[in-house]
């Protein structure tokens, strides 16, 4: 069987079965009992899916198709090929992520201008990331104010996401490492910007345009480094200037920290800048007193997804839940506010917040909700920043009195989670550098692995990440997380120090030397820039390249378009990738497979699937993209390659 094909997609039953997270039982079965539905119900009525769209051979880039590549029709009506489609369809969803990315980075970036200029009432909290890439960029420092050198920087960051002459990014320029820079010099894969690469790869895409697939290829590793330098560094960096760097803390996590007594606000999305503020009113006594006013004992503040994660690094505020996650939490019938910025907010939240009394406010333009309260933010229009988050502290609290309490049960499970991490904090934890060079040179650590990115339905609930994880940490490789796995893992316990009793020797040993947890949660999915920066350290101070080291990218249940250029800036860096999912990237398979009813190809393109998984990119890039479904076999296949690079540098 190829779950990717169709054939073994998890039904309610199975989840229920299968989830590694206990809450969720409960609350699917307890919509269920309410008469209410959720993905897992719109999932199974979607059954099967296309298998066109499973294997990126639908072409829908002009108005003479739909296309299929079948054997009948192994062309488009224009004649685009398979192998041109297949790449098209995945670069066009890089660079929607790309664009996601680079929307956040915009907001992020254009709020330190507006704190540079006086204009939004934030202090800058990241002085040491300020004076660190002001030298990097070599800016002229003495005599200047924080805020004079963050908004020369802020500069430099708007020219990285809109460059349209050809001049390299220059984040690029000054964090990647040399040996990657020649690399890509000589594919020239260079990027100008996030702006204009994003141009490029739908020019190229669209009718009429480019029919060789290895340019497309080509553009799309360029978009790759775009959307790594540009919207991951962009955003990350500038959100560390903004709200300073992470520092680890010990918290509760999970569905039990919600209090049926106390007024429940859940934060979502991905730009954490709107909610910085309403944190400050909701702080203030009159807001607290209200609450109290209304009956309330408290209020409890909760985190969903990557805006979730952020607060958790830099306050230590709860983390609830992820993506798939968003309507369970709602079917506890217990949150009064859910307020959301940008991304990964799916539409049946608030399908399932009318059935629950839960209001919705959206606070950036790009995501309106019908029937939500609106108050966006805009950094150049920030006149009534602090007038709105008081308005939205209010709003959320004054829900309380409204809820119907017929209908709530929250879940008991709470989860110790030891989070925060950023790359400073890791470095200085785990004894600096070089101390972690020794521990990977002598096998303490057998490896390192980011394990991260989204929810998919393919899967019972969780259950590939936490799977993967548990496997992971018992072979003594030490993992690090953001995103929705990260809600995954630390609800399973595994971001704590007490998850050491699933660890081998080695890790346990680092866990009680350093005092850290086997999974380390550095934040929202931008800040997989976090681990880019401790591979990119670790390889310069043992004087071996990224390729050769044993380092892996896991991302076992991909969903958004985002997940894609996730993958790919790591790839490009020469960490070669373990995918659970191939879409829309397709894998080789052994032979076709008998029986498929309309005659359609049975494997997406050979060529590009070639290319991706095989010696293609392993050739130019040093590494390659794995893809397996199955928790057990991909733990197994991570396993496999972190011991062929430590034996190929001669480490037990
Ligand atoms: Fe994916 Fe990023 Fe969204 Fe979660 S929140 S679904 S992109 S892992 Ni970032």
């Amino acid at each position: 069987k190829y779950p990717y094909l169709n054939t073994d997609m998890p039904d309610k039953t199975e989840v229920l079965q299968k989830t590694p997270n206990t809450a969720t039982k409960m609350l699917i079965e307890k919509i269920e009992a309410d008469g209410n539905e959720t993905y897992l119900d719109r999932f199974a009525s979607q059954q099967p899916q296309c298998s066109f769209g499973l294997k990126g051979t639908c072409c829908r880039m002009c108005q003479w198709g739909p296309c299929r590549i079948t054997e009948k029709s192994p062309r488009g009506i224009c004649g685009r090929s398979q192998d041109e489609i297949v790449i098209s369809n995945i670069i066009r969803a890089l660079v929607s992520g790309l664009a996601a990315h680079g929307r956040h980075a915009h907001e992020i970036i254009y709020t330190i201008k507006g704190v540079a200029e006086g204009k939004i009432n934030l202090k800058l909290k990241g002085t040491e990331r300020i004076i660190e890439m002001a030298k990097k960029l070599e800016l002229k420092i003495s005599n200047k104010t924080p805020e004079q050198l963050a908004g020369e920087i802020a500069d430099i960051l708007i020219e990285d996401l809109s460059r349209m002459d050809n001049k390299n990014i220059r984040l690029l320029e000054v964090f990647a490492p040399q040996e990657r820079k020649d690399v890509w010099g000589n594919l020239d894969v260079l990027p100008r910007s996030a702006s204009y690469e994003i141009m490029e790869a739908l020019h190229m895409t669209t009718l009429g345009s480019c029919t060789d697939w290895r340019a497309i290829a080509g553009q799309e590793k360029r978009s790759a480094l775009a959307y790594c330098y540009s919207t991951l560094f962009g955003s990350s960096l500038a959100t560390e200037i903004l709200f300073g760097l992470p520092e680890p803390k010990e918290t509760e996590v999970n569905y039990g920290i919600m209090k049926e007594d106390h007024v429940n606000i859940l934060v979502h999305g991905h730009s954490p800048v709107m909610i910085e503020k309403v944190l400050e009113k909701i702080k203030l006594p009159e807001i607290q007193q209200l609450a109290k006013d209304y009956g309330a004992k408290g209020i409890v503040i909760g985190g969903l997804c990557c805006t979730g994660t952020e607060l958790l690094a830099r306050y230590g505020i709860p983390t609830v839940t992820n993506i798939l996650g968003q309507e369970f939490v709602i079917g506890t019938g217990a949150v009064d506010c859910v307020v959301v910025d940008m991304q990964c907010v799916i539409p049946g939240m608030k399908i399932l917040a009318d059935c629950y009394g839960t209001k919705i406010i959206t606070t950036c333009n790009s995501n309106r909700i019908p029937g939500a309260v609106h108050l966006p933010f805009d950094p150049e229009k920030p006149e009534t920043l602090d007038e709105d988050a008081y308005t939205i502290a209010r709003t959320a609290v004054e829900a309380y009195k409204n809820r119907d309490r017929s209908k709530i049960k929250i879940p008991k499970e709470t989860t110790k989670a030891y989070g925060g991490w950023g790359y400073e904090s890791i470095v200085k934890t785990l004894g600096g550098i070089s101390n972690i060079g020794k521990l990977l040179k002598n096998g303490t650590l057998k490896g390192i692995a980011t394990v991260v990115g989204c929810n998919t339905p393919k899967v019972a609930y969780e259950s590939n990440h936490v799977t993967i994880v548990k496997k992971l940490i018992e072979w003594d490789i030490l993992v690090l997380t953001t995103g929705c796995c990260s809600h995954a893992l630390l609800n399973a316990g595994l971001c704590s120090k007490e998850a050491s009793e699933l660890c081998g020797n080695g890790l346990k040993k680092v866990i009680e030397e350093y005092n850290v947890p086997p999974v380390m949660a550095v934040g929202g999915c931008v800040d997989n820039t976090r681990t880019l920066r401790l591979f990119i350290a670790l390889s310069e101070e043992l004087g071996i390249a990224i390729k050769d080291m044993p380092f892996m990218f896991v991302g076992p249940e991909p969903g958004n378009e985002k997940t894609v250029g996730q993958g790919m800036s790591f790839l490009m860096h020469g960490v070669s990738n373990l995918v659970g999912f191939p879409a829309p990237i397709p894998v080789p398979m052994p032979k076709p497979i008998a029986g498929s009813a309309d005659g359609e190809m049975d494997r997406g393109s050979n060529n590009i699937a070639d290319y991706f998984g095989g010696n293609g990119a392993l050739e130019e890039l040093g590494a390659k993209i794995y893809t397996e479904p199955y928790p057990e076999l991909a733990a197994q296949t991570i396993k496999m390659h972190i011991k062929r690079k430590r034996n190929h540098l001669g480490w037990k």
